[in-house]
């Protein structure tokens, strides 16, 4: 827009909005001078070429990482590696007011274990819902291995929904995996306990007391929501139960998962025995358990699973008895069981061995049909033989690890931990197609959608444990490094270094960004962990403070630049709940609320209701503020919490103050509205002369627009009022409320007017 007079120029300088500015064409460098002075090859602007997302450009997939020890998921993008979200899950997130108002939470208090509030998880392996063994893009889930629970993330608002904590483990790390339409959601134990975890029982009866397990988590997908009352476990030998896939095609209905000290070993260098890493590794192979789970969830259907602190649980004896549980030798300390795209293989590397073994999934259903058993474990479990049920063995490197699939079909690729390298290999033929170095000593690995029947192919991201000297120092805790690979080609192309600064993420999983449809806003009212309307909503106008005994209950509304009420009054000792309710549609307008020193904090985008709640428990002032730069008013976006003490009265009455405007302000102000309504005229001139109501988006601003124009009618009337009686403080104020509204709705008119101008809008509607 073109500002024709000195109030439109202002506005549009505080705005932000209106000035254009044109890239400087004078002294352009080439691209050989870039690459001269930057020290940079051919190879690294092929590279950079690779991942750079230009702006306002967006990447092609986007990536859900686990935050480790931070309790979190990191989000970004794929090529570009840019940083789009950190999720709030088992650790409290102050932005997003997670762990500081009362929805979130009641998220965080479910899950408690043994009435302790639990406040950081260990997070280890996200996993994406999946439809027909395919990414959906509906919901994420993520374990936390040091505190035995797992989380429901909605992709809609990107916001965690449920914790539920594992009943019967004291660890686990074998989550999250799917089953191919989500029906469960598989979380193995780690380290065995006794399942009820009553009493204490020595080490010395580990065998016979001690146990592991695999649990499965109901979905249910219409509510988004874990059932656990549907929800059961399969009872394991105490084996340390590690990793675990889902079958899929010819193999769904099937489970799948390593252990790591099938030897049971207990140390205890104490007493002088050698330690656990010697005793867990003494044997040459441990188990993989392979679980017929959806016969299990059959027989707890029908009432053979026993509780065990109110959860069914379908013993080994049962399993064993039903012909739902088996045992193959794996190469020892394996980290990953991994099923093909199709189904028909599955793939385990020992970290301690060299190959990467295939079993078939055709031999061993043809060697438990037959009865073909090697052995019988000591709980009585009947043990595959590997030769019978093996594809391929395939040296591929020192320290296999995990291993992920492509869209070439036969196309694998396995991280390699002590060699620092990444392996392609075909896995129908059993061949090493290609190598490429990593730094240092990768973990996971991931290919695009590669855990799914659907793998994407493209990238490759190795999650790298160590960064010695990668990156620009800063102190003795390293970032980890996420390295990018470009895998279309035959061979692997390092493309690209991503510091990653919190936790230590060890895995992640990476979808199709068009298959994201997240929301950007809420229907007004909503509860957003619950997905439900909230009891503190209130609409524009219904804005009240009801007080019963000492609870104090305000029930009040965001919208640029107010928080209604602007005072709170309570005494000493009250109780204080507050709902705030964000009115906006815009997209983005999220307000932010906090009390001083009252350790409270909202994140309310547009539509939600947030609750915070404290006990007044100091006399004193407590400013309150809108936490998000809202607007160029935003730091006007205040209020004071009044904090009595008992039986306090007031000795001054309000509004006594002395004249401080005159009549000509009053006049200046009169004369700024009528500027800016000229401005406002000419916006939606604009605006009305092209198909705006084809843009959704833009009616929304309107829509709140109009509401800031529609409360200037009051405003009005009362400067008016106050200009009779010649009161021109009220008269001079009133008139500035005018123009406060004006300066709200034009700069919504000039956002949607810049929207429609950078979106093809067309003259006519
Ligand atoms: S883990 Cu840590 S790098 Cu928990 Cu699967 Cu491998
Ligand atoms: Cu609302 Cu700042």
């Amino acid at each position: 827009m073109k500002p024709q007079k000195p109030i439109a120029a202002f506005l549009a300088a505080a705005l932000g909005i209106g000035a254009l500015w044109a890239g400087s064409a004078a002294g352009a460098e080439s691209l050989q001078d870039v690459m001269k002075r930057r020290n940079l090859s051919q190879q690294d602007l092929l590279a950079a070429a690779k991942t750079y997302v230009p702006t306002g450009k967006r990447d092609e997939f986007v990536a859900f990482s686990s935050g480790g020890q931070s309790g979190q998921v990191i989000v970004y993008g794929i090529p570009s590696m840019r940083i789009l979200k950190y999720i709030g899950v088992f650790t409290p997130e102050p932005w997003q007011g997670y762990g500081y108002d009362e929805e979130s939470k009641a998220v965080l208090a479910q899950g408690r274990i043994d009435g302790r509030d639990i406040t950081w998880g260990d997070t280890h392996h996200p996993a994406m819902s999946e439809t027909q063994g395919k990414y959906d893009g509906q919901f994420l889930f993520i374990n936390d291995k040091a505190n035995p629970r797992l989380a429901v993330i909605d992709l809609r608002d990107f916001e965690t929904k449920q914790i539920v904590a594992n009943p019967i483990f004291r660890s686990e790390h074998g989550g999250a995996f799917v089953t191919p339409n989500t029906e469960y959601i598989i979380e193995a134990a780690q380290y065995a306990a006794p399942l009820d975890n009553k009493k204490f029982v020595p080490l010395e009866e580990f065998n016979e007391k001690y146990r592991g397990g695999v649990t499965y988590w109901k979905f249910d997908r219409k509510e988004g929501r874990i059932q656990t009352k549907d929800s059961f476990s399969v009872e394991l030998p105490p084996y340390s139960q590690d990793l675990s896939d889902a079958g899929k095609g010819p193999s769904d209905g099937w489970s799948f998962t390593n252990s790591f000290c099938s030897e049971r070993y207990v140390g205890g260098i104490e007493k002088g025995r050698p330690p656990y890493e010697a005793g867990c590794s003494a044997k040459d192979t441990d188990y993989m358990h392979v679980v017929n789970w959806k016969k299990a969830a059959e027989l707890v259907a029908k009432g053979m699973a026993k509780k065990i602190n109110g959860h069914n649980v379908l013993s080994i004896e049962t399993a064993v008895k039903e012909g739902i549980l088996f045992l193959i030798p794996e190469p020892k300390s394996p980290h990953g069981v991994m099923v093909s795209p199709d189904g028909k293989f599955i793939t385990v590397s020992g970290k301690l061995d060299t190959h990467v073994i295939v079993y078939s999934w055709e031999k061993i259903q043809a060697a438990i049909k037959a009865g073909n058993f090697e052995a019988k474990d000591a709980y009585g479990i009947p043990v595959l033989g590997m030769k019978e049920t093996l594809h391929k063995t395939v040296q591929v490197g020192l320290g296999p690890l995990h291993t992920q699939y492509d869209s070439k079909s036969c196309v694998a690729y396995t991280s390699l931990y002590v060699d620092s390298q990444i392996a392609k290999w075909d896995y129908c033929e059993g061949r090493v197609l290609d190598k490429i170095a990593v730094h240092y000593n990768v973990g996971h690995l991931m290919t695009m959608e590669g855990d799914s029947m659907d793998p994407k192919g493209r990238y490759l991201v190795a999650m790298n444990k160590l960064s010695i000297d990668r990156f620009t120092p800063v102190g003795p805790l390293h970032p980890q490094n996420h390295q990018l690979i470009d895998i279309s080609n035959d061979k692997m192309q390092l493309l690209y270094d991503m510091p990653i600064p919190l936790g230590e993420p060890h895995y992640v999983v990476a979808i199709d960004a068009a298959k994201l449809k997240p929301g950007v806003r809420y229907k007004v009212g909503t509860n957003s962990r619950t997905d439900a309307p909230s009891a503190g909503a209130v609409r524009a106008g219904e804005e009240k403070t009801v007080r019963k005994g000492n609870k104090i209950e305000v029930f009040g509304t965001l919208i640029r630049s107010h928080i209604t009420p602007e005072t709170i009054e309570a005494e000493v000792g009250d109780e204080v709940t507050i709902h705030l309710t964000n009115l906006e549609r815009a997209q983005d307008e999220t307000h932010g609320f906090t009390v001083s020193t009252y350790n409270v904090h909202a994140s309310v985008e547009p539509g939600k209701t947030v609750t915070v709640k404290f006990k007044a428990d100091k006399e004193g002032v407590y400013p309150y503020y809108c936490t998000e730069f809202c607007s160029a008013l935003h730091l006007e976006m205040q209020g004071y919490l009044l904090v009595k003490p008992k039986g306090w009265k007031a000795t001054k009455t309000a509004g006594a103050e002395k004249a401080i405007y005159s009549e000509d302000d009053y006049k200046k102000q009169l004369k700024k509205v009528a500027d800016t309504q000229a401005v406002i005229d000419q916006v939606v001139g604009y605006i009305t002369s092209v198909n705006y109501k084809d843009f959704p988006d833009v009616v929304n601003m309107m829509d709140d627009a109009v509401d800031q124009l529609n409360k200037i009618k009051d405003a009005k009337a009362k400067h008016e009022d106050a200009a009779k009686k010649k009161d021109w403080n009220q008269a001079t104020l009133w008139a500035e409320q005018v123009w406060q509204y004006q300066v709200k709705a034009a700069d919504l008119g000039l956002r949607a007017k810049t929207y429609l101008e950078q979106n093809g809008a067309r003259k006519g509607k």
